[in-house]
């Protein structure tokens, strides 16, 4: 990666949390009136997805997820979260990656608030009924996303390979989802699509902690 896309995807990060902030501040307020008010406060977990991320010379370019703290962008490999909390998640997915779904359930959105998701895609954003701003409009509230769409998901897994959480990440998306693990555990997370290296799609990134996969380690 060039230095200047370096900062060029610095800056954008940044510009982009900031607007997730608002994004879940709002989407929190309405998800949290669907609980007790004595529950906990919620949790932020910010993901981001990149693409162009150098593997090693006989991969090359592999997509990866990161978490966003507040020091930048770590490692996703062990990705940890409180239990009996509502975990208030933001995926910024710059990858308009195609693969295959490893499965056609991947394609809903199951262990969430009201197993729903919100994204915003550029196809809400122009400029067409004022040429001196931008309308946003809206966002897409949905179940399930047209596998056509889908990028990546982020599916948490229990011991047995049964899905806790899946949220398919469209291309070029932000997405929005509340859910509670209600549980405490080492649990794998896995992109169910096939956006890896090799004749499946399923080595390289697909394979390695940090990158398609890694566990969530879930606490009191
Ligand atoms: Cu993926």
């Amino acid at each position: 990666m060039k230095i200047t896309d370096n900062i060029t995807l610095i800056v954008t990060v940044a510009l982009v949390v900031a607007a997730g902030m608002g994004i879940g501040f709002m989407v929190t307020n309405s998800a949290a009136n669907n609980h007790p008010s004595g529950s906990s406060s919620a949790y932020d977990l910010n993901l981001v997805i990149t693409t162009n991320n150098f593997f090693n010379n006989a991969t090359g370019d592999q997509p990866a997820f990161y978490v966003l703290g507040s020091n930048g962008l770590v490692s996703s490999a062990n990705i940890s979260i409180p239990a009996f909390t509502q975990i208030d998640l933001t995926i910024f997915n710059y990858d308009n990656g195609n693969g295959s779904l490893y499965s056609p359930q991947y394609a809903n959105v199951t262990g969430t608030v009201g197993n729903t998701e919100t994204y915003f895609n550029n196809t809400l954003m122009n400029s067409t009924d004022a040429t001196s701003s931008i309308n946003i409009n809206g966002s897409i509230t949905t179940h399930n996303v047209n596998p056509a769409l889908i990028a990546h998901t982020f599916t948490i897994l229990n011991s047995q390979g049964g899905t806790i959480v899946n949220i398919p990440v469209p291309v070029n998306s932000i997405v929005h989802a509340v859910f509670y693990i209600n549980q405490t555990g080492s649990f794998t997370w896995q992109c169910e699509v096939s956006c890896g290296s090799g004749p499946t799609g399923w080595d390289g990134a697909m394979a390695t902690p940090g990158w398609m996969t890694g566990f969530v380690n879930v606490t009191l």
